[in-house]
């Protein structure tokens, strides 16, 4: 097995496409024989994060937590995925802090807030343009692109990458730095 642990730090709107790239990496790198684990922001808000909500001060509360969690999951030696909206640059700026040498690769899932809005996986973006949501990223809530990031995810010629290709994206950059 050969593998050095990191953290791939998802990061971008809701509906961009971020649970479908860390499943799908997860996936591939275990096909590989790679340990992975991944850290999905919405689904530990039902557990380890069930105490938060969406105020800016819950927001760098929920992803100070993942980060912390993520960072012992690269002292183990695995590869971490971790995918939440994280919009504030200084909240991931500071789990990047903590993450010892260039081993946080943040992924910016650059996608048109439009699109992502079109895509409405859950009625989220109908619910919060109709006001019953008040403080939804995109809509009434900032979200702040990276200016550093390792990776970017974007539309090539008005065509969204599909799932293996934004996967495989990910593992060039992995095999390239040396983390596989
Ligand atoms: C943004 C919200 C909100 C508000 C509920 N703003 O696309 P989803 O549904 O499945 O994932 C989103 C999830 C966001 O959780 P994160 O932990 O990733 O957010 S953050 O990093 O900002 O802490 C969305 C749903 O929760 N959701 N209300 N107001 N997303």
């Amino acid at each position: 097995l050969k593998q050095r642990g990191c953290v791939v730090w998802i990061t971008g709107l809701s509906g961009s496409g971020k649970s479908t790239l860390a499943c799908t990496l997860g996936r591939e790198l275990h096909s590989r024989g790679n340990l992975a684990y991944v850290l999905d922001g919405d689904n530990l808000r039902h557990g380890l994060n069930k105490d938060l909500g969406f105020s800016a001060d819950d927001r760098a509360e929920n992803i100070r937590r993942v980060g912390e969690v993520a960072k012992l999951f690269a002292d183990a030696g695995l590869i971490c995925i971790a995918s939440l909206i994280s919009p504030y640059r200084k909240d991931r700026d500071s789990c990047r802090s903590i993450i010892p040498d260039s081993s946080f690769i943040e992924v910016f899932m650059n996608m048109p807030l439009e699109l992502c809005e079109a895509r409405d996986p859950k009625g989220l973006y109908k619910l919060a343009r109709a006001g019953k949501i008040k403080g939804f990223t995109g809509i009434d809530d900032p979200y702040e692109p990276p200016h550093n990031c390792e990776i970017e995810i974007k539309e090539e010629m008005g065509v969204c990458p599909s799932p293996s290709a934004m996967a495989g994206q990910v593992v060039g950059y992995l095999e390239e730095k040396g983390f596989l």
